[in-house]
């Protein structure tokens, strides 16, 4: 499937340099980037079909895990931030099982798709090495959500396919912590979880690129209500060749190593 199909480049003309300047700023100024409509809306439908005929063979796991995606630390009580349980829910379906004729594919390793996100991120974006973790498709049903947290890496990106009827928005507040300064942000990141500090809703429709650097903004999905599931898309890159995902996450996110 050509690429420049798959890609409404009149709305979003990723080929040209001053586009990406302009991209590039507002996820500086901001975390994150939704670009609306980027897909077309021919593959949208294209990906909802595709999508709900490989659900059957998603790996449905139930996890409780505190923000920070660490162990605990024995340090603090239970209750404290630190280590205080969320849960998330969610059904994935890995690289493996994208058909080799999907679109998802196509965009993912479209050159010009490549240098794109090289360009607004400022890395050099490589796959993964393992057979599973490049392309995930996620599946979060009536009741599913995941909790807050703060991504180990240090930019997303996503690609909303089917957007849930009531519930499943997408909840963050950016710099609650530094990890990079080695500030853990405990009281903002109790007030967030605890409803005393407003996160932000950042609207997404279907057919949205979305860019987000989630490594200090904490962020969730909340719980879908509708019978319309949410999909979403990540496109998964490391910022190095050769990188496995860990066997552990490889394990609870898909059920299996390879
Ligand atoms: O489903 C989403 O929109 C975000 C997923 C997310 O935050 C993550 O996979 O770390
Ligand atoms: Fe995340």
């Amino acid at each position: 499937m050509n690429p420049e199909t798959i890609v409404n480049l009149k709305l979003h003309p990723i080929q040209d340099a001053g586009y990406n300047i302009s991209c590039k700023a507002q996820l500086e100024r901001s975390g994150a980037l939704v670009m609306e409509d980027f897909l077309t809306s021919e593959t949208v439908d294209f990906l909802q079909i595709e999508a709900c005929e490989l659900r059957p063979q998603a790996y449905f796991c139930h996890q409780n895990h505190n923000a920070y995606l660490l162990d605990p630390d024995h340090a603090f009580p239970a209750e404290h931030i630190r280590n205080l349980e969320q849960v998330s829910d969610k059904g994935c379906v890995p690289h493996d099982r994208v058909p080799d004729r999907s679109p998802l594919r196509a965009l993912y390793k479209w050159p010009d798709f490549q240098k794109f996100l090289e360009s607004v991120l400022g890395v050099t974006v490589f796959p993964y090495a393992d057979t599973l973790s490049s392309i995930n498709i996620n599946y979060y049903e009536q009741g599913q959500q995941l909790g807050w947290h703060y991504d180990n890496a240090s930019f997303a990106v996503t690609l909303m396919i089917q957007a849930s009827e009531d519930g499943g928005e997408f909840e963050y507040l950016e710099n609650v912590r530094n990890k990079e300064a080695g500030d853990p942000g405990y009281p903002d990141t109790e007030a967030v979880i605890k409803g005393n500090l407003h996160p932000k809703t950042l609207a997404m429709g279907e057919g949205a690129l979305v860019l987000f650097r989630g490594r200090n903004s904490l962020h969730r999905v909340v719980p879908v209500s509708s019978e319309r599931s949410r999909i979403l898309v990540t496109l998964n890159f490391n910022t190095e060749p050769n990188v496995m995902l860990s066997e552990l996450a490889r394990l609870a996110f898909f059920g299996r190593l390879k």
